[in-house]
């Protein structure tokens, strides 16, 4: 008999019987990236898993007919293997999705895998979703007839109820393609909140239908520097952004992920894109340019000029409209305040409001709390919080604004002790834009500067424990940002935060105990199939995926 007869007759006996030529079946792994909380081995044969098996959901259940289709679209790219759904109640051998409401924790779940089948419960459609992320991550990557699930009871959620990741889409322009394509790596790592950076001096990237010049004018740079401030320009106009409509279904694209996003209009400094288009609402009035370098620069918007305030609750009102996410990021951070301290209408908003200088911090820089102030309590009034950049807590803010702590973790621990909730997004542990590997890769690797390995960031504590109770509870989570500056394209992009976030998923979302680096590290192999096989271009040097002293 020919060795093709042979081959063939055994691919049949695969087809056509369950048991025939099981014995390559490649087998899930549910250790996972971020580790689930509690996976307990059960006694008792697998669950097989094959292209017969369905997806049951209960019928008319759109959310949960979505997810199903997730887990279907998701089981397929990882194993070749296609499934159907099906709202057939009595569906045997099925992979059943069921909301159960005694699962504790908006965003936990369990799943359950016997030799009859897998079923995966949770007190919402969030907690489903998780659950689905897990056994996605859990299976083999490749061609398959059939996988093994060993048996077993996953329950997990969540350490840390903000799970964020930043994107800065004004330094460089990313495509509505590619923040979708973002956004799905936000829900592979189990993450809910994506910051969108769409303001900044160097571009304006939001249509405001009221103030039709910040994209007009504001959206385009006339040229931009090239590599490190180096005074060479390209001499090529730069610029995008993103309409109201294209705005609205990045919204609803992350919210069938469970992915809130915030917006971030970035005030009263970084504003030049919108100083350039309104002159009037600056200090001395311009002419301004957007900024074709980076860096911090002193023309910020005057304090002292009510318009200023009328334009900033005009354009927070249409984004509003645009973002039902709970927070609005404002910003406030790397404000100079030379502007302010020469500005007559800003000393003359000091006087009027009895600022004065206090504790080391001058006169302008409580002036720069008023703003925040008023600015929060309009949002307040439209039932919005702000959070803002760590910079904020230099004038005296309200207790209810978010603090995100950049400039290390101390600002933040403060605030939690003053009462504020805080976000940890530190640059030593959290600045994607800087290195991941040695010095002697930077320039290779388009990064700003700072060294930020993948060891640093799973070593980040958000809430060490020997905080007081009281202000543990303050810090709701954790993020990471990729600042643009010499993010020039998607690819890079991708270069930058992966697998970095694979290490924040941890720090996010395992808790203390069951976190333990090289173990991460073995866990990383898969995923690092996984985001190749997903089109994505991770970083994926030795030196980053070994064990590294430095
Ligand atoms: C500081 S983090 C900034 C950004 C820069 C970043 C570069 C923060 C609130 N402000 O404007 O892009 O450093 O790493």
């Amino acid at each position: 008999m020919s060795i093709y007869l042979l081959s063939f007759i055994s691919y049949l006996l695969s087809v056509i019987s369950p048991f025939a030529a099981e014995n390559d079946v490649p087998q899930a792994d549910y250790r996972v990236i971020p580790l689930p909380q509690q996976i307990a081995p059960a006694k008792g044969e697998p669950f097989m898993l094959r292209a017969t098996t369905p997806i049951a959901v209960p019928a008319g259940d759109e959310v949960m007919l979505r997810h199903a289709e997730f887990l279907r679209d998701a089981v397929e790219q990882s194993t070749g293997l296609r499934l159907n759904i099906s709202t057939d109640r009595r569906a045997r051998l099925a992979i059943r999705l069921q909301l159960n409401n005694k699962i504790q924790g908006s965003e936990a779940y369990k799943i359950l895998v016997n030799a009859k089948g897998i079923t995966v419960e949770a007190a919402t459609a969030a907690g489903i979703f998780y659950a689905i992320q897990t056994l996605r991550k859990a299976m083999p990557q490749g061609c398959f007839t059939a996988v093994t699930m060993p048996a077993a009871t996953i329950a997990d959620a969540p350490r840390f109820s903000y799970r964020g990741m930043h994107l800065d889409c004004a330094r460089h322009f990313f495509s509505i393609d590619f923040v979708k394509r973002y956004i799905d790596l936000l829900a592979l790592h189990n993450m809910n909140t994506f910051h969108w950076h769409i303001s900044d001096d160097q571009g304006w990237r939001i249509e405001i239908k009221r103030y039709p010049r910040l994209t007009e004018v504001g959206s385009i740079r006339s040229h931009t520097v090239v590599g490190r401030n180096a005074h060479i320009f390209d001499q090529t106009p730069y610029g995008g952004f993103y309409t109201q409509e294209q705005a609205r279904d990045i919204v609803s694209y992350a919210a069938e992920r469970h992915i809130t996003v915030i917006p971030e209009i970035d005030m009263p400094g970084h504003m030049l894109a919108l100083l350039t288009a309104y002159p009037e609402l600056g200090c001395t009035g311009g002419p301004y340019a957007v900024e074709p370098t980076w860096g911090v620069f002193d023309d910020i918007l005057c304090a002292g000029n009510d318009r200023v305030f009328t334009v900033i609750n005009d354009i927070l009102d249409e984004l509003i409209n645009i973002f039902p996410s709970k927070y609005i990021h404002i910003g406030g951070d790397e404000a100079p305040k030379k502007r302010w301290e020469q500005c007559p209408r800003c000393q003359q908003r000091i006087r009027d409001e009895g600022i004065t200088a206090k504790d080391g911090l001058s006169a302008e820089m409580k002036l720069q709390g008023y703003f925040t102030n008023r600015v929060e309590k309009h949002l307040l009034s439209r039932g919005r919080s702000i959070i803002g950049w760590d910079e904020i807590l230099e004038g005296d803010i309200n207790q209810s604004a978010t603090i995100m702590s950049w400039r290390g973790t101390e600002g933040g621990l403060r605030a939690a002790h003053a009462g504020h909730d805080v976000i940890m997004a530190p640059t030593s542990h959290c600045y994607f834009d800087y290195s991941q590997e040695p010095e002697d890769y930077w320039e290779r690797a388009f990064t700003i500067g700072g060294f930020v390995p993948l060891d640093k960031i799973y070593s980040l504590e958000p809430a060490p424990a020997t905080l007081p109770e009281a202000t543990r509870r303050h810090i709701i989570g954790a993020q990471a940002n990729l600042w643009s500056e010499y993010i020039t394209c998607e690819q890079m992009a991708e270069y930058q935060v992966l697998p970095r976030m694979a290490a924040l998923a941890e720090v996010q979302w395992t808790t203390l105990e069951r976190k333990q680096f090289d173990d991460f590290l073995q866990r990383l192999q898969p995923l690092m199939l996984r985001y190749q096989a997903l089109g994505y271009h991770p970083c994926s040097s030795p030196w980053v995926l070994g064990k590294n002293e430095h």
